[in-house]
Formats: structure tokens, C-alpha cells, sequence
């Protein structure tokens, strides 16, 4: 009986472990699958802390269980005190230095990565013509959200950020509330977004995302901010250089008229209930908006960052924001609409519009 409950208990145990470590190496969004050089220098660092730190487990279990064996009672006698000594010249250097030398081994890649990978004098770099060589984008993090501008292309997105692949991609950093902590797992180490400074650093994509579980990068808030932190996820879709600029260039057109009945609308009513007050619709501007650029709402993988991107969730998230992410700073339905949900047909005819949001498709 007993033995059976243990086997049980080992069984859930570990049965809940393959649970937790299902989702490491998924490499949309696992730093142990690094997918650019920025995450690969920073693997190889945790492999080599991780080499050293067994290396020292090993000798020192070793050590250990060599003298539990060597002078364990039964075998040195009953009565016995062991030889007392006191200080040992060659022990005490050797304990000494062996650290040293092995800190040192960690210390020098450590502090140079921690230099090369904060070195962003790239991003002011000029051709002769006096354009910026290398692509910048302003980042903020706002309660629950991100805003993605590109200000050298005057383009501004929020959710989803779209980056070319294969060059450095600069970033600056920033909050427009409070703390938040900007990481793309599979791409690189997380860096803070502060209301009080600019942060910044450069990530290099390797990987077209298109062929990724949902066809995106993850990327997520890693510091507290608030009730619905856990949910303050964003995407990143990775194009060829030769997409990208096909992309920037969609970007920059007018944004597509609606194509139906509904869609137009949903239209109205998006300007009428006053939504475009918080969201802009065309995807050439700048940041500041109170509430994410639906530009690309349509082609988005979620709908306010974490929830499936369909017709469904996105009714029931205009209906009750706050239902799904306690918090968040739009306001229900019921507050825009002079005290009344939406009916179904609003809903539709609004779902219809949002949906046919696209630069992808244009
Ligand atoms: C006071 C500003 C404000 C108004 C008005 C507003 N929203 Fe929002 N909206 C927000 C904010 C802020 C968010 C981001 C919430 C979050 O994820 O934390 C948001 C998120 C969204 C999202 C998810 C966006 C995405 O990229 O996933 C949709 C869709 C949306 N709003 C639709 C609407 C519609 C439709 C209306 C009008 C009925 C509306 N909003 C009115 C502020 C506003
Ligand atoms: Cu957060």
C-alpha cells in the first residue's frame, strides 16, 4: 500500500514537471532555442555558468562522499579521534585560487557581452545621403499594451511588431506609466521600459517567423505591473528584408476602405461611439495614442494581445474589456454608449470592419 501511494506521489510529481517543461524549446518563445546572435551569446553564457557550476557540484560530492566512505566508524573503530591538524598551506591556496581562476572564467564573457550587446552607436549611423542605415524602433509600454513606432518611416503599430530579418534592429526603450520590461525570449535577453529614461539596445531576428507555431515570435512583459501583467503579451513577425520594405510600403498607403455593407457600418459607428478617439486606423503617424493603432488589427494573431484572434473574443472584449484584462484602460461598451451594450448587429457590423483592418492584404 505504502509503496503504491510513493510510486503515486512520484508519478504526479513528475507528470506536473513535464506540465511546467512542456512549453521549454518551443522555439516561438524559449530562450533555450535562441533563433538571432543576441540570444545565442546569451545561451552560450548560461551553458558555460551551468558547465562551471556542475563542474564544482561534482568535485565537491565527490570529495564528500570519498571521506564519508574512507572514514566512516565501522571502519576506523569505535574510540577513534581523527589526526587533528589545523590550517594546510597547500589546501588553503588551492581552495583559494581554483575560485578565482574559475570566477574569472565567467567574469571575462560576462562583462563583454554585457559592453558588445549595449553597443548602440549603429543606430545614429548615416549613408551619404544622410539616411539612417540601420532600422530603429521607439517602443512603449503602456497598461496593458505595446506601441511599436518605426520614426524614420513615420509608421506606428501597436501588438504585433513586424521587423526585418538578418540585420540589427535597433531599440529605445520606454514606459508612459510604469514599469514595464520589453522580451522576445527566443530573441534575446529582456531589457526595462522606464518612465524616467530611455533604454536602449539592438536584437537581430534569424528566423522568418512565418513557418512558427501561429507564424509569430512571442514576446512579453517581464516586470509586475499590475493586475493583468501576466496578459501583457505582443507578437513579432519576422519578414525577409524584401517583404519588410514591401510591407513599409503598404504601410504608408491609405488604409483600405471598408469592402461591405457592415463593414461600413462599422465604420460609422467606430467614429460615432468615439473608439477613434483612442485608436487610429492608418498605420502612418507617430506614437501616443491612448489606446493601441488598429491599422493592422486584421491581420494581428490575437485580439488585445493574448486572446484568440476571433469574432467571438473580439465582441466580448468590446463588450467587457475589463472582464478580460482587469485594469486595462478602455472603457466598456456600456460607458461609450450612453449606458447600453452594444446589440449584436453593432457588434457584427464592428467586427466586420476591425477585422478587414489589413497592410498584409492591401
Ligand atoms: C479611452 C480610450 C479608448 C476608447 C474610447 C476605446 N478603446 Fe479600445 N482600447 C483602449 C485601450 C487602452 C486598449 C488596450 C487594452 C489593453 O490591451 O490593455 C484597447 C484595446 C482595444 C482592442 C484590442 C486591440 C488589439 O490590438 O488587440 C480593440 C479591438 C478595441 N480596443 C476596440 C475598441 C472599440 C470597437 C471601441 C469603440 C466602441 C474602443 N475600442 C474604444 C482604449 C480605448
Ligand atoms: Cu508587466
Amino acid at each position: 500500500m505504502m509503496k503504491g501511494l510513493k510510486k503515486w506521489r512520484l508519478f504526479s510529481m513528475l507528470a506536473a514537471l513535464m506540465f511546467f517543461l512542456a512549453a521549454c524549446g518551443q522555439e516561438q518563445i524559449s530562450t533555450l532555442t535562441p533563433r538571432g546572435p543576441v540570444a545565442s551569446e546569451q545561451f552560450n553564457l548560461l551553458l558555460l555558468s551551468t558547465a562551471i557550476m556542475t563542474l564544482v557540484i561534482i568535485v565537491v560530492v565527490v570529495i564528500y562522499v570519498l571521506a564519508l566512505i574512507k572514514f566512516r566508524r565501522s571502519k576506523v573503530g569505535e574510540d577513534t579521534i581523527p589526526e587533528q591538524v589545523e590550517g594546510n598551506v597547500k589546501l588553503e591556496i588551492i581552495w583559494t585560487i581554483v575560485p578565482i581562476i574559475l570566477l574569472i572564467i565567467l567574469a571575462v564573457p560576462t562583462v563583454w557581452l554585457t559592453y558588445t550587446q549595449a553597443e548602440v552607436s549603429g543606430m545614429d549611423e548615416v549613408d551619404a545621403e544622410g539616411n539612417k542605415t540601420a532600422l530603429t524602433v521607439n517602443v512603449t509600454a503602456k497598461l496593458y499594451w505595446w506601441e511599436f513606432e518605426y520614426p524614420d518611416l513615420g509608421i506606428i503599430t501597436a501588438q504585433e511588431l513586424v521587423v526585418p530579418t538578418g540585420e540589427k534592429v535597433y531599440f529605445n526603450l520606454k514606459a508612459a506609466d510604469v514599469k514595464h520590461s520589453f522580451w522576445i525570449p527566443s530573441i534575446g535577453g529582456k531589457l526595462d521600459t522606464n518612465v524616467e529614461n530611455v533604454n536602449k539596445f539592438y536584437l537581430q531576428f534569424d528566423k522568418e517567423s512565418e513557418g512558427l507555431k501561429d507564424g509569430v515570435f512571442y514576446g512579453k512583459c517581464a516586470e509586475l505591473c499590475g493586475p493583468s501583467h501576466a496578459l501583457m503579451d505582443f507578437k513579432v513577425k519576422t519578414l525577409s528584408r524584401e517583404d519588410f520594405d514591401a510591407w513599409t510600403a503598404a504601410a504608408l498607403e491609405e488604409p483600405v476602405a471598408p469592402s461591405s455593407d457592415l463593414a461600413v457600418q462599422g465604420e460609422e459607428l467606430f467614429v460615432n461611439a468615439g473608439c477613434i478617439g483612442c485608436h487610429a486606423t492608418s498605420a502612418a503617424g507617430t506614437a501616443g495614442g491612448q489606446g493601441p493603432n488598429v491599422a493592422t488589427f486584421g491581420d494581428r494573431n490575437r485580439v488585445a494581445g493574448y486572446l484568440e484572434h476571433d469574432a467571438e473574443n473580439l465582441q466580448n472584449w468590446i463588450q467587457n474589456p475589463q472582464e478580460y484584462k482587469p485594469g486595462n484602460l478602455m472603457p466598456s461598451a456600456a460607458d461609450l454608449n450612453g449606458g447600453d451594450d452594444f446589440t449584436q448587429d453593432e457588434l457584427d457590423a464592428l467586427t466586420e470592419y476591425l477585422m478587414g483592418l489589413t497592410i498584409e492584404n492591401k
